[in-house]
């Protein structure tokens, strides 16, 4: 969710920054609270060459004589990246054109427009830059919105934004649900898990959007678009709106950029599919860079379980040779939770493991 990704919802403060307009100013030094020292930055040293991130083709998913080799390129991924851009995933490009441009009328609007939508005291969604726990902000600012279910949407915010932009959002959530229909019953199958145990999950889930528009910066290394950490998604589908790169994964404790694919789906496991699958999939930390030319404007999609579902390891997976690694909890509980811990890379997931030898006293 986030997001919307609860890591968006870290504070209730409700000063409001708006990045997009203090970068419209005359002043070029960065002010203190986006300040962030002693980052780590990208592995590019030519000793470590970079591992290509992993292409999956949906329709040889689907249809291609190929499919149980590229089923078993997506299991693979999963469990080795837990992250991957998904080409020819079928969503038209008329509609991922008509998206592009309404979220980039979006962000053009005034600010005063923007505004309607700000963030209010105690709330987790709405429009805005937010302060973290460290006390600094990120360099970005976003709109996070509830989707589903219906009746959780904020009567202040999905019906009421523009009209072609809701009308836009609705039709591409409808696709993307369907395309998420599609990979978790794929998953389910390379997982051997029955696809009904995966779509109860799955099925009218709690969803979020986030729009983001990130600003370029006069000194990128100074700050940070977006923070580190892993999504509480069960999978996040991320559009880079205006193919500008910034986006950087953590793998086998290094960062690495991903050059956006024109029309590509970035696709990432969150950590509550990581805990239903026992550990076998992984989701994966990552974090947004800002650079001094151009802004980047992305999209992202949260699909989670539902707020009905326990949260916990697919009892299909479970047997005395493979203990439970995560506890269960109710889905409402597990995000409660997780707005009171600080965001932290993949702390939280941390927080849901069992430690070592208590296996015997949990079950499934
Ligand atoms: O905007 C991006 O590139 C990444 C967004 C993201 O990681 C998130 O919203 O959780």
């Amino acid at each position: 969710m986030g997001s919307s990704n609860p890591e968006d919802f870290s504070s209730s403060d409700s000063s409001m920054i708006s990045v997009q307009e203090l970068v419209k100013g005359p002043t070029k030094s960065i002010p203190q609270q986006f300040v962030r020292l002693n980052q780590e930055h990208p592995s590019l040293s030519v000793t470590t060459p970079l591992p290509s991130t992993p292409t999956i083709d949906m329709s040889r998913l689907v249809s291609g004589d190929d499919h149980e080799l590229e089923l078993q390129k997506l299991h693979s991924t999963c469990i080795d990246w837990g992250l991957f851009q998904l080409v020819n995933h079928g969503v038209s490009s008329s509609l991922l054109e008509k998206l592009k441009h309404e979220v980039e009328e979006f962000f053009k609007l005034p600010l005063e427009e923007k505004m309607k939508y700000k963030i209010r005291e105690g709330e987790l969604e709405g429009y805005g830059s937010r302060i973290r726990g460290d006390g600094k902000r990120d360099w970005v600012d976003s709109i996070n919105i509830i989707t589903n279910p219906l009746h959780r949407r904020s009567p202040r915010l999905f019906p009421e934004l523009p009209s072609s932009l809701r009308n836009t959002l609705e039709s591409y959530l409808s696709e993307l649900k369907k395309l998420a229909t599609k990979l978790f019953v794929l998953m389910a199958k390379a997982l051997k898990i029955d696809e009904k145990e995966m779509i109860e999950l799955f099925d009218d889930g709690f969803q979020a959007v986030r729009m983001a528009y990130y600003p370029p910066c006069p000194k990128p290394e100074s700050v940070m678009g977006l923070v580190p950490h892993s999504d509480i998604s069960l999978l996040t589908i991320l559009l880079q709106v205006n193919g500008v790169d910034g986006l950087q994964i953590r793998k086998d404790g290094l960062w690495f950029p991903l050059n956006v694919i024109p029309d590509a789906f970035v696709v990432n496991v969150g950590d509550t599919l990581e805990i239903f699958s026992n550990g076998v999939y992984h989701s994966i930390e990552h974090k947004v860079s800002t650079n001094t030319e151009t802004e980047r404007i992305t999209v992202a999609f949260f699909f989670s379980p539902k707020l009905e579902a326990d949260i916990g390891p697919s009892p299909t997976l479970i047997n005395p040779n493979n203990p439970p690694l995560f506890r269960k909890v109710g889905m409402e509980q597990y995000l409660k939770d997780y707005f009171s811990l600080k965001p932290n890379g993949k702390a939280y997931l941390d927080h849901m493991r069992i430690p070592n030898g208590q296996h015997q006293h949990n079950s499934a």
